[in-house]
């Protein structure tokens, strides 16, 4: 069987079709057994019976056409596209997948636009496309040459989600680390940002919450993971995770040695302790206003590339 349809099954099952056929024939039973007992109430039954089971009969026709996967497509034709999350394995060769993850405001989006260099006009800030639920997530495929120029290239597809602290954004955050293959967790001192301040070498102090709000995120984080590679294997072990020390034109001078220190223990923490969630560890410190950082966080996305293939 060919990729595409080895995923019709679950595709099918997904959209509700065995409770689905399950009613039709139970109704289809209750309708067919009405036409003996010749009462007054039997064609209520017969209706009422043929009625789901028509409709039952529709709803697994339509699931049965909506559950046919999409072609494969050429992953470099979509370089520069936005893709749902569940696309991304239509493609030949499935892209790399790279997930920014962090609490609200840490900066995911501003980094996937500066990363990918994605033009003005093309951003979407990480928002889904409206009319979708807050389920589905996009990734921006990207190619990115880990040689130079015309060396080899390799499709990323980058994913940015939304980091509000409600549940649902959770959610949203954790599907992300469980499709990812190179995990980019970004922290911060401030919730602020340029948006708010309009400059940009202010001095922000410690954010004593902020820092707080990221270890119980991390803390979460670390058990979802555990969770899904751990014991129900539904996951495999990420490749890397790379923590992202973000906003650093925005820290104050005396503050360098404690936020280097609380960023260093974190990484320590999971070199030490979460060694079976991910075959690599690391972290820079880095700030999204700077286009030498950013370069910094390419080179070490594409060495990370090296040591997987
Ligand atoms: N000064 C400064 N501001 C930054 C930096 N990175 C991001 N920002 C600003 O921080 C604000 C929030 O950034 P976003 O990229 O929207 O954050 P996000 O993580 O996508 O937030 P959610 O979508 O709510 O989860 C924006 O105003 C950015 O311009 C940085 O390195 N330095
Ligand atoms: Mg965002």
């Amino acid at each position: 069987m060919t990729r595409k349809w080895r995923e019709y099954g679950p595709r099918f099952l997904e959209r509700g079709t065995m409770p689905s056929i399950l009613l039709g024939v139970g109704s289809a039973v209750m309708g067919m057994s009405a036409i003996p007992i010749l009462t007054p109430a039997a064609p209520v039954f017969l209706g009422i019976g043929g009625t789901i089971t028509g409709v039952s009969f529709l709803w697994t026709v339509v699931a049965g056409v909506q559950a046919i996967p999409e072609s494969i497509k050429k992953a470099v034709d979509e370089i520069g596209k936005y893709k749902s999350i569940d696309e991304l394995d239509q493609m030949e060769p499935i892209p790399l997948k790279l997930g920014f993850i962090g609490r609200s405001r840490v900066g995911k989006s501003s980094l996937l636009n500066l990363f990918c260099e994605i033009p003005e006009d093309k951003e979407k800030s990480g928002k889904n496309k409206q009319g979708d639920s807050t389920e589905v997530l996009y990734a921006y495929i990207h190619s990115i040459f880990y040689e130079e120029q015309g060396g080899n290239s390799q499709i990323l597809a980058v994913i940015d989600g939304s980091g509000g602290g409600k549940k649902k954004r959770d959610y949203q955050l954790f599907k992300i680390a469980e499709n990812a293959d190179i995990l980019c967790v970004i922290l911060d001192h401030t919730s602020q940002g340029y948006d708010q301040l309009k400059q940009e070498l202010y001095e922000i102090p410690i954010g004593q919450n902020r820092l707080k709000e990221h270890e119980d995120f991390l803390e979460t984080l670390k058990e979802y993971l555990e969770e899904n590679i751990n014991e129900s294997k539904k996951k495999k072990k990420l490749q890397c995770i790379h923590f992202l020390m973000n906003k650093k034109n925005y820290w104050k001078k005396q503050d360098e040695n404690n936020l280097e220190n609380w960023f260093d223990d974190i990484i320590s923490d999971w070199k030490n302790n979460r060694k079976s969630l991910s075959n690599q560890i690391s972290g820079t410190v880095h700030s999204n206003r700077s286009s030498g950082d950013i370069q910094a966080l390419r080179n070490v996305i594409r060495n990370i590339i090296i040591s997987i293939n």
